[in-house]
């Protein structure tokens, strides 16, 4: 019985040049984290005594990165001491003018380049192809160049692509789950896309997904896969395990605030929405929504919460309330609504007068304010988005 345990990743995105703007030094501080999650993958390489480590594509920014981080890059890949194979990605491709072409790399690392693609490494006894870009943008790949696999081998095909999606305008190497069974390979190690997926039709194809995430669109785990293969009479077996990398998470939630009365307590709904969150870690962005009349400042309102938060920020997409004299005028069915909900309030304010001191009869107005809004929100847009959805 033969065994391979190693480690697959993709879409570091080395010095990535973080458009949002936050505070200070917001992009500096960023593209340090994706190092970090870099070394988290390689001491997890190291700790799992993983013999060797495959970066999908997309290592690096073409346009953006500095030589400062390739020379950190060579240092920290030479102390792994294992076997680094590398293909190129569509934001880091193979062109004349390539930091792969250009470049001392050291001397464990493998670029499987598109004049180079095959690699085999008897020690481990693996067979590796790897099929990655040489320029920004590529057609669907010809996968007649792919040898068929070795015997007795591990036979690993490395692709930075789209695999089983239909993007006619927007083709990045598109192939299907069919083809590459046909190919016959073990194991197809993916990059390209940022979410992590493990659950494609072609149970041997796995996609990593970006180490560290790269904005608000990349919410969710992030990290890489270590995999253990064994062969036996012939028979490959395969088992995957992700682990996180990732050193901050996005958050882009939404914030129903209709029902508010003051600012006090919108901030007390921001405050519960923000329970169980790491202002170091988590990235913030709420949108807040619903109807309300409150003046809402949000440059104030983010202010009173960010100085903890390494990005916090606050956009309001609320609406006025409904003007409820005016639509009790109306004839249609708004109108009728919204007059059996005020003499059902009416008649509470009456008891109320008797019994002030009386919580529950509080409640039920409050609740029947809120029916109200949602009500004629419903009536008005035709749906209503809930509050702590
Ligand atoms: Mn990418």
């Amino acid at each position: 019985m033969k065994t391979l345990k190693f480690v697959h990743c993709a879409d570091l995105h080395l010095d990535a040049p973080f458009k949002e703007i936050g505070t200070g030094t917001y992009a500096d501080t960023r593209r340090k984290d994706i190092r970090e999650a870099f070394s988290n993958i390689l001491d997890r390489v190291k700790a799992e005594k993983a013999q060797m480590l495959l970066i999908c594509g997309d290592l690096y920014e073409h346009y953006t990165v500095g030589k400062s981080t390739l020379d950190w890059l060579y240092m920290v890949i030479s102390q792994v001491e294992v076997p680094v194979l590398i293909i190129p990605g569509n934001h880091d491709p193979y062109l004349i003018n390539s930091w792969y072409r250009n470049w001392e790399w050291p001397k464990n690392v493998k670029i499987l380049s598109p004049d180079n693609p095959s690699h085999i490494i008897e020690d481990l006894c693996v067979n590796v192809f790897g099929m990655g870009f040489s320029s920004f943008r590529e057609d669907k790949p010809d996968l007649s160049i792919v040898p068929p696999p070795v015997k007795d081998h591990f036979n690993i095909m490395m692709i930075h692509g789209t695999l089983d999606m239909d993007f006619t305008n927007q083709a990045y190497k598109p192939v299907t789950s069919k083809e590459l069974e046909e190919l016959g390979y073990d194991y197809y190690a993916m990059g390209h896309f940022h979410r992590m997926r493990d659950d494609y039709p072609l149970k041997k194809a796995f996609n990593p997904g970006s180490p560290e995430p790269l904005g608000f669109d990349e919410q969710g785990f992030h990290g890489a896969f270590i995999v253990d293969m064994t062969l036996e009479q012939g028979k490959t077996s395969i088992k995957v395990e992700r682990f996180d990398t990732s050193v901050r998470t996005y958050h882009d939630k939404n914030l129903d605030i209709t029902g508010c009365k003051t600012i006090e307590e919108v901030k007390m709904r921001i405050l519960g929405l923000l329970e169980g969150l790491r202002p170091d870690r988590d990235l913030m962005r709420i949108t807040l929504t619903g109807r309300t009349d409150l003046s809402l400042e949000t440059d104030i309102l983010t202010e009173f919460f960010s100085e903890d938060w390494f990005y916090f920020q606050i956009y309001n997409e609320t609406q006025k309330n409904f003007d409820i004299e005016e639509i009790e005028k109306d004839p249609s069915l708004k109108g009728a609504f919204v007059r059996e909900i005020k003499s059902r309030i009416d008649s509470i304010e009456e008891e109320l007068k008797k019994d002030p001191e009386n919580m529950e009869l509080e409640k039920e107005k409050e609740r029947l304010l809120l029916a109200m809004n949602f009500g004629l929100e419903a009536l008005h847009s035709g749906r209503i988005e809930w509050q702590n959805e």
